[in-house]
């Protein structure tokens, strides 16, 4: 039986990450597969638009460098907070890029400390499997709570690099950590061999807009769920302007839950 017609729970029993495992038990808990990409300026947007969407989503994906007001005790403490009431997972979109030893300091030190706090974070495969040895020794070294790490094997944006050769060699690299990389960011399923189940989270999610002016495409719920796709990250289609987040939320969600049932079907 192929990943895409099993059940959350089912591939949660089996999965050999215990992130991704994890995150599939509190997705068919919830019964959302919806990831709030919360994209704003300020702390205080932060946690009060995470409080009223808490309850529908499975994971919040940050990019915590756009924060004007960060600090550690200000914007973390809170959020962990948030995400133990409310449960879901955190995912720092921090998308390395660098050699091991370097992304290695990222993402353990610096002012953000993302090991410490982020469930998840995703890296590019551009320099080569050093990058993911390099982050897993960040997040052993860091912290005793489990980490996981999803490799950029797509992008959602028009002309995208990363096709073909690039994205086959992209799974290579995971398949060789296949614990601390549990999946991937992208369009479309991976190969799996055996027993891998790679956990695919797709941006580039919406159900109003074609696409933002500056290479964003959007494609729809439905479309990406059928296509395999694990996890709908949905940012502006929840948070945009004039938009309720709380209404949207529970459309997503609504519409996520409906599109993985159809898969199972
Ligand atoms: O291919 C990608 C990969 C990512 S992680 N395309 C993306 O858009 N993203 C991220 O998803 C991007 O950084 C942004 O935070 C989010 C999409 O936001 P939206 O407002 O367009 O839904």
């Amino acid at each position: 039986m192929s990943n895409t017609t099993l059940s959350y729970e089912a591939r949660a029993a089996k999965h050999p990450s215990a992130v991704a495992s994890k995150l599939l038990k509190l997705m068919a808990e919830k019964k959302t597969n919806l990831c709030a990409s919360l994209d704003v300026r300020t702390t205080k947007e932060f946690l009060d638009l995470l409080e009223k969407v808490g309850p529908y989503i499975a994971v919040v994906k940050s990019h915590i460098d756009i924060i004007d007001d960060f600090t550690y005790e200000g914007t973390i403490v809170p959020l962990l907070a948030l995400a133990k009431k409310h449960n879901f997972l955190i995912f720092e979109d921090r998308k390395f890029a660098d050699i091991g030893s370097t992304v290695k300091a990222q993402y353990s030190g610096g002012v953000y400390k993302i090991a410490k706090w982020s469930d998840i974070t995703n890296a590019h495969s551009v320099p080569g499997a050093g990058i993911v040895n390099g982050l897993e020794e960040a997040a052993k070294e860091t912290t005793s709570e489990e980490r996981g790490l999803l490799m950029l094997a797509e992008l959602s944006t028009k002309g995208s690099l990363a096709t073909g050769e690039y994205t086959a060699k992209t799974v290579e690299i995971a398949r060789q950590n296949s614990q601390f990389v549990f999946g991937f960011i992208a369009q479309s399923r991976m190969p799996e061999q055996g027993d891998e189940d790679w956990l695919i989270l797709t941006p580039g999610v919406g159900l109003d807009d074609k696409g933002d002016g500056l290479g964003q495409q959007y494609r729809t719920v439905d479309q990406v769920v059928s296509t395999g796709t694990d996890v709908i990250i949905v940012g502006r289609g929840l948070f945009g302007k004039g938009r309720d987040p709380v209404a949207e939320s529970k459309r997503y969600r609504d519409a996520g839950w409906a599109a993985y049932e159809k898969r199972l079907a």
